[in-house]
C-alpha cells in the first residue's frame, strides 16, 4: 500500500467514526405493563420490556404503550408490572436501546 492509499484509508476510517456522531439519549417515564426476560414471543435474545410511555421529548409525541429492548436483564430487578418508572434510551445502530431505570413514586 503506497503512503497515499493508507492516508486516504485512515480518513476515511476516521470520517466513518464522526458520521457515527454523538450517543443520541432520550428520557422518558411511564409504566411498567411487561418484563420479558429472553426467550421470549418478542425477542429469542434480548430481554424485552412493554412500558405505557408519557410522550418523550424529540423522539414520540403520544402516549403509548410499545416494547422496548433492554441493555441487560439486571435492569429489570426489583422491578414488576405496574410500576412507575423514569427511563433513558440510547439511539444505537440496531435498536432504541432502554439503559437505564428508575422506579419513580406511583401517580395518584
Ligand atoms: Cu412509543
Amino acid at each position: 500500500m503506497t503512503l497515499a492509499r493508507r492516508v486516504a484509508v485512515l480518513i476515511a476510517a476516521g470520517l466513518a467514526l464522526c458520521a457515527a456522531g454523538p450517543t443520541v439519549t432520550y428520557h422518558g417515564t411511564g409504566t411498567v405493563l411487561a418484563l420479558l426476560p429472553p426467550p421470549s414471543d418478542l425477542h429469542a435474545t434480548r430481554p424485552v420490556i412493554v412500558i405505557e410511555h408519557d410522550p418523550i421529548a424529540g423522539l414520540m409525541a403520544e402516549r403509548m404503550a410499545m416494547p422496548f429492548i433492554a441493555a441487560s436483564t439486571t435492569l429489570f430487578d426489583g422491578l414488576h408490572a405496574g410500576d412507575r418508572i423514569s427511563f433513558w434510551l440510547q439511539d444505537t445502530p440496531g435498536a432504541l436501546l432502554l439503559v437505564t431505570i428508575e422506579r419513580t413514586p406511583p401517580r395518584h
